[in-house]
């Protein structure tokens, strides 16, 4: 059994992992209107590695007999400004989700909830592999520039791209 605090904070974090899950297949929608199809499904990879981790909480919190609440979301941004803008948003999005964990880390910390607070070194280790990810493509697309050849050769490489080894 976690405490309440506990409890109600990481089923905060369950909304903002499906609100990133939800994000992303927002970005991908508009990936694909645009005719970047290797974005469209780099971004769909993630929505299921966001969906992943929501999972991981929820089922986390069953497993130390608390209550999971499946919430309300807001509308995510459905237009973005090109491919640097999308990547530029998800990158802060992400150091967002980071600010998140660590505070959550100490929270556990402050309620000596040491199952909780290993349970969350994963988070810690996924986020720093999620935003060195976004900071690779971002150094990438800056590189090209507006190239459209290269754009094109980038989208197709992140077309290949499988899930980054999280969940
Ligand atoms: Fe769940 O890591 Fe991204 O948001």
């Amino acid at each position: 059994m976690i405490s309440k605090k506990l409890e109600e904070a990481l089923n905060e974090q369950i909304r903002e992992e499906f609100y990133s899950a939800s994000y992303y297949l927002s970005i991908s929608a508009w990936a694909s209107s645009q005719d970047y199809n290797g974005t469209a499904s780099f971004f769909m990879i993630q929505v299921q590695e966001e969906v992943g981790h929501a999972m991981k909480m929820f089922n986390f919190l069953f497993d130390v007999e608390s209550r999971a609440i499946v919430p309300a979301l807001d509308q995510p941004p459905a237009d973005f400004d090109g491919l640097e803008d999308a990547f530029q948003k998800t990158l802060k999005h992400e150091k967002y989700i980071t600010g998140r964990i660590h505070k959550l880390v100490a929270l556990a910390r402050e309620e000596n909830d040491y199952a909780m607070e290993n349970f969350l070194q994963w988070f810690v280790t996924e986020q720093v592999e999620e935003e060195a990810n976004m900071n690779k493509v971002l150094a990438q697309i800056k590189m090209i520039g507006g190239d459209a050849r290269a754009v094109f050769m980038l989208d197709r490489e992140l077309g290949q791209r499988q899930a980054f080894g999280g969940e």
